[in-house]
């Protein structure tokens, strides 16, 4: 069975919430908010809401301002958004529409509309969130892809150009991993690549970082704003964690586990250089760690 969608109400007339509360409970987790800030905190609380129906005439911040403020999170800024209110001109509701809510109800309402624009308007924002994952996460470990790490590096390599800071850049290769298919078999294989992804996950979290999978064994590290020694730290502490799962390789030249090899740089971007440079030199590093005998970090 599906957990419920969690709708958030935000109105400042108790009357109102108890209304809403009392129509949408049986087939909702409602969580109720009398004012706008009471609203924020239950937005940015640790499970945000799948849908908020907001008043609009409330005391202090409208119904419009709080709209604003949740388009300007990242966190909220999904998060479809139904007015529901007495405010009934035209104007009003091209406003609500226009500034990116999804839906205008007027009050009195209709019980059984307002359950089923909810209801639609759900269905809209869960197939945009499969739609996001199956753009944005590799099928394999659940991880970032290569087209986010893409997005990432672009948006991360101008941030650290504008504001003079360094970033890094590791790929990570898994060692001798042929052979590993060759001898325990492709589901064997994705298994160790779903571990791997794992460690990678565990290890780099820091909310600027990203680790991806770049393609088939190999993944990639981005650091921004971490200089040479702090990146090869990370790098090593990954290198480590994976020898440490003790997953058997017994036909691999670099030990009797199963390892990875990580090349990484560390840059400052500058106007004559591009992202591309970076993966290119990790790369070339990378090259190197497996010439020199695999299980290791180079910077
Ligand atoms: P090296 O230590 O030099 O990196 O050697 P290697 O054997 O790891 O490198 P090679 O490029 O020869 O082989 C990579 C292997 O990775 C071959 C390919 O079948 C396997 N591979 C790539 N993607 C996947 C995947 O999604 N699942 C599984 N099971 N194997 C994969
Ligand atoms: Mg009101
Ligand atoms: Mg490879
Ligand atoms: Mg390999």
């Amino acid at each position: 069975m599906d957990e419920k969608s969690k709708i958030l109400v935000v109105d400042d007339e108790r009357l109102n919430l108890n209304v809403l509360a009392d129509l949408l409970r049986q087939d909702y987790k409602v969580i109720l908010a009398k004012n706008a800030n009471q609203a924020l905190d239950r937005i940015n609380a640790e499970f945000p809401p799948d849908l908020i129906l907001l008043d609009v005439v409330m005391p202090e911040m409208d119904g419009y301002a709080l709209l604003h403020k949740i388009k300007e999170q990242e966190l909220s800024k999904n998060i479809p958004v139904i007015f529901i209110t007495a405010l009934d001109s035209k104007q009003d509701e091209a406003r609500g529409l226009e500034m990116g809510a999804v839906d205008y109800i007027h009050k009195p309402f209709h019980p059984s509309i307002v359950k089923a624009r909810i209801k639609n308007h759900l269905i809209i924002s869960r197939q945009r969130k499969l739609l996001e994952g199956l753009a944005n996460l590799d099928g394999l470990t659940e991880m970032p892809n290569r087209r986010s790490f893409e997005i990432a590096v672009e948006k991360e390599w101008r941030r650290c150009l504008r504001s003079g800071d360094v970033i890094s850049l590791a790929m990570l290769d898994v060692d001798c991993f042929k052979q590993y298919n060759d001898n325990y078999g492709h589901a064997a294989g994705d298994e160790a690549l779903r571990n791997v992804a794992n460690v990678l996950t565990r290890e780099i979290k820091r909310p600027a970082d990203l680790a991806a999978r770049f393609g088939g064994e190999e993944f990639v590290i981005l650091l921004p704003e971490t200089d040479a020694e702090g990146a090869k730290f990370k790098a090593e502490k990954v290198r480590a964690a994976v020898e440490a799962l003790q997953v058997v390789h017994g036909f691999s030249s670099a030990g009797q586990f199963l390892t990875v090899s990580i090349g990484g740089v560390t840059v400052s971007p500058s106007m004559s250089s591009k992202p591309l440079d970076m993966t290119v030199g990790a790369d070339s590093m990378l090259y190197e760690a497996k010439r020199r005998g695999r299980n290791m970090v180079l910077w």
